[in-house]
């Protein structure tokens, strides 16, 4: 078992990120993290007010293209687990510039490989077996790498091959080999874990589940995406950030992990279920459904995903612990919650 102390987290000013040091200081004692964050449009640091244990948290704009700063941080912190998780993550903006997320999720996985690689295994002159004792590389990846499934295909499993369909996927690929390239060939400790779509506390408003929310506390169309079939499956924010922390500390190196809720749901379920949740926090505007609209489909809109988690549940005990129900509640009071609404 492997006991972080020093982390970087990269992206730690963005949904999943943002939570998983919430996470992270609330569950450990002593773990000191410093959290790099470009605050992107994506990023804010709103996502990061009232944190526990605030003295154990260290806040640094910049990008992870940057190598000098890389380098800077990885001395000065001591930092032994870097934990990934930068990126654009929005498919609709990679289809509209896809400029942006090869530069983030290709060049930037490779520049934070490359500072790992040449101060761990290079300057420090760790061999790989030490290096591999004493440090981790934990690369934060998706399911939509594994392409899109039909409705009687079993769920995606580590050994489904790769078959990324949008831009963002491309780019998600291309860094998960790349991460995966570092261990055979270097001896660089890295673990990746794919996990399926994530929902709840400080997600961005562009994504699915927040715009559903929004636009109906607002009176606003709610919009679906072509016939509103497309299947997901769904994870609450939390069980992912226990997932990472487990595979941190138990996870085989070289080895990859899907992590997912074994909840699939066809979005215009989720958005009738929502609209019926908002029924009764706000009486007065019901019935929300009659907000829904269906738009102009995704180009390459992939069909289904769906994570096969058993590598998770029986090598390191792993289960989703967050019903759908009472997530999508937390997350809609959590909404409410905000100032605005
Ligand atoms: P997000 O867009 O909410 O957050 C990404 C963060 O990265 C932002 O704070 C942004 O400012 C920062 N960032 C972007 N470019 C940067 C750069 N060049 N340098 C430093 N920081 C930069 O994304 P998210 O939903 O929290 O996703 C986090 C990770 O999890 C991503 O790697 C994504 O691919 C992966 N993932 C997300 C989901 C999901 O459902 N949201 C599911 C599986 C995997
Ligand atoms: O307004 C919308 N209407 C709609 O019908 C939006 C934003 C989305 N959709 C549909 C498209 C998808 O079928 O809802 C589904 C979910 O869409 P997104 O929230 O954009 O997520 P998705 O494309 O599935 O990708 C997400 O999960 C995997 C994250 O954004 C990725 O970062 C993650 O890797």
């Amino acid at each position: 078992s492997y006991t972080p102390k020093n982390i970087l987290v990269t992206g730690g000013a963005g949904f999943i990120g943002a939570n998983f040091v919430r996470h992270l200081l609330a569950s450990t004692a002593s773990i000191k993290i410093v959290n790099l964050d470009l605050l992107t449009y994506a990023g804010s640091l709103e996502n990061l007010r009232n944190l526990p244990a605030l003295e154990r948290h260290c806040f640094v704009q910049g990008d992870i293209c940057d190598r000098e700063l890389l380098d800077r941080l990885l001395r000065e912190h001591e930092v032994d687990t870097i934990v990934h998780f930068a990126a654009e993550s929005h498919v609709d903006r990679s289809i509209s510039g896809p400029g942006a997320f090869v530069r983030t999720n290709i060049e930037g996985t490779y520049t934070l490989l490359e500072a790992a690689r040449q101060l761990w295994l290079g300057e420090q002159g760790l061999s790989r077996e030490s290096a591999q004792a004493s440090r981790r590389f934990h690369h934060i990846s998706t399911d939509e790498v594994y392409g899109t499934l039909k409705p009687e295909d079993p769920a995606f499993t580590e050994t489904t091959p790769y078959a990324p369909n949008s831009p963002y996927s491309a780019s998600k690929a291309a860094s998960d080999h790349l991460v995966r390239a570092y261990f055979h060939t270097y001896g660089l400790p890295v673990v990746t874990t794919n996990c399926s779509n994530n929902y709840g506390p400080y997600q961005h408003g562009e994504k699915f589940i927040p715009t559903v929310i929004h636009s109906g506390l607002n009176g606003q169309s709610i919009p679906v995406y072509g016939d509103g079939r497309n299947i997901r499956d769904w994870l609450y924010v939390e069980d992912h950030c226990r997932g990472i922390e487990r595979v941190i500390r138990d996870g085989r190196l070289g080895e990859t992990y899907n992590i997912g809720g074994c909840n699939e749901w066809r979005n215009i379920d989720i958005v009738e279920r929502i609209c019926a949740l908002l029924d009764t926090r706000r009486p007065d505007s019901a019935p929300h459904r009659r907000l829904i609209s269906f738009v102009t489909d995704r180009p390459g809109h992939d069909w289904r995903y769906a994570i096969d988690a058993t590598k998770m549940r029986d090598e390191l005990d792993w289960q989703p612990q967050e019903s759908f129900d009472s997530g999508i509640e937390k997350t809609i009071d959590w909404y409410l919650g905000r100032p605005g609404h």
